[in-house]
């Protein structure tokens, strides 16, 4: 019993003093904290660098707030809540001060409010814009609708029949040499086309008359390339065939055509020519947009520029299709889209078209069509 009493007062004597011991310590661990949230608080990290320093010596594994929490075990349990909390709120205080800090260090400086303006429209994303040939391209097509013209495409690898053949382009024709088209070395009844006119030989293949159709589309030609010539352009081809089809009606048409894509003032005039598919054959021209028919370079001070050819059916084409040319008779026309679009927006020079240069490009923006 005696013995028993002796250890329990050495005992009680003992926690008593640790107890003095430790609560003296937490003190001064209080204090300790309230220096570091001092130190915390004035530490600026403007590079990603120094808010990792931030962090190693602050949340690190061997951080000053992993030391403190070290603590906890050392503390008296009726003081282990209070204490405890007071080591939560540090550890809060140092991640919260991590974070404002890690938020800053991208920007460039942390006072600039205008920075943070999230009221502030966006970036503007660069919307690209259509591509000049294909702008006046679908102006040609939408001026042709309102005429009854329906759209037709076709294969650009070509038979010879489609391209040559059934245009009444003889064998002997320039167009047909090696020099002027490309043929398909594995087939050499296959070429690239020359012409959209192979569109609508297929149109009149499988329509009957009425027809009334604009080809675009792209075609090819041997060339070697420069400021005038390439070796690709684009066409858009016409075709009217029914009874009483007049060369009034193509005078007519083409000008209507003129007026809506060049304006109420241009005048036109049609040149005699000739095409193995047409009979009798067109070229027509638009008075000069530069000069207005005064003279100039561009219409080579003759007051005129060429825009496109055209002419009545020949009779031999209608017949390759089975159409009675002593039934119906059809005009049709050819233009280059190259030509329309360097009269209407002055580009002299074919090259532009394929370079992908966006100054040039940009110059379309706002166009419509
Ligand atoms: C030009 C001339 C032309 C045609 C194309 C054509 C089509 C058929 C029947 C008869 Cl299916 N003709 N097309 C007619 C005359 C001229 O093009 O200088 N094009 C750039």
């Amino acid at each position: 019993m005696a013995e028993f009493s002796r250890k329990g007062v050495k005992e009680i004597i003992f926690s008593t003093l640790r107890r003095a011991v430790y609560l003296r310590i937490m003190e001064q661990i209080v204090q300790q904290i309230e220096q570091y949230k001092q130190e915390m608080q004035a530490f600026e990290a403007n590079t990603p660098d120094l808010v990792e320093a931030f962090r190693i010596k602050y949340l690190g594994t061997k951080g000053l707030v992993k030391t403190v929490m070290g603590e906890m075990k050392n503390v008296p349990v009726d003081q282990k809540k209070a204490f405890g909390q007071v080591l939560n709120e540090f550890k809060e205080f140092a991640e919260a001060r991590y974070n404002v800090l890690k938020e800053g260090a991208g920007e460039e400086s942390d006072s600039n409010a205008a920075a943070k303006d999230i009221t502030l429209p966006g970036d503007l994303f660069p919307v690209g814009t259509r591509h000049p040939l294909n702008l006046v391209r679908n102006q040609i097509i939408s001026i042709f609708r309102r005429l009854g013209f329906a759209v037709a495409e076709g294969p650009e690898i070509e038979d010879d029949w489609h391209n040559f053949g059934a245009m009444n382009l003889p064998e002997d024709h320039p167009a047909r040499d090696m020099q002027d088209t490309f043929y398909i070395s594995q087939n050499p009844d296959w070429l690239l086309r020359t012409h959209t006119s192979s569109v609508q030989a297929r149109v009149m293949e499988t329509q009957k008359p009425p027809i009334r159709v604009i080809c675009p589309g792209r075609v090819y030609r041997n060339e070697t390339i420069s400021a005038r010539a390439h070796c690709f352009f684009h066409q858009v081809e016409g075709l009217y065939i029914d009874e009483n089809v007049s060369f009034a009606d193509l005078k007519q048409t083409l000008y209507f055509f003129v007026q809506e894509m060049f304006g109420q003032h241009v005048k036109v005039r049609f040149r005699p020519s000739y095409f193995p598919f047409t009979e009798p054959s067109a070229e027509m021209d638009i008075s000069c947009q530069i000069c207005g028919g005064s003279g100039c370079n561009i219409c080579k001070h003759t007051g005129w520029v060429e825009i496109l050819g055209s002419g009545m059916v020949h009779p031999k084409v209608l017949e390759n299709f089975g159409i009675d040319s002593t039934k119906y008779t059809g005009f049709a026309f050819g233009m280059g889209v190259e030509r329309i679009t360097q009269l209407k927006y002055q580009v002299n020079d074919l090259r532009l078209y394929s370079q992908n240069d966006v100054r040039f490009l940009k110059q379309f923006t706002g166009v419509v069509g």
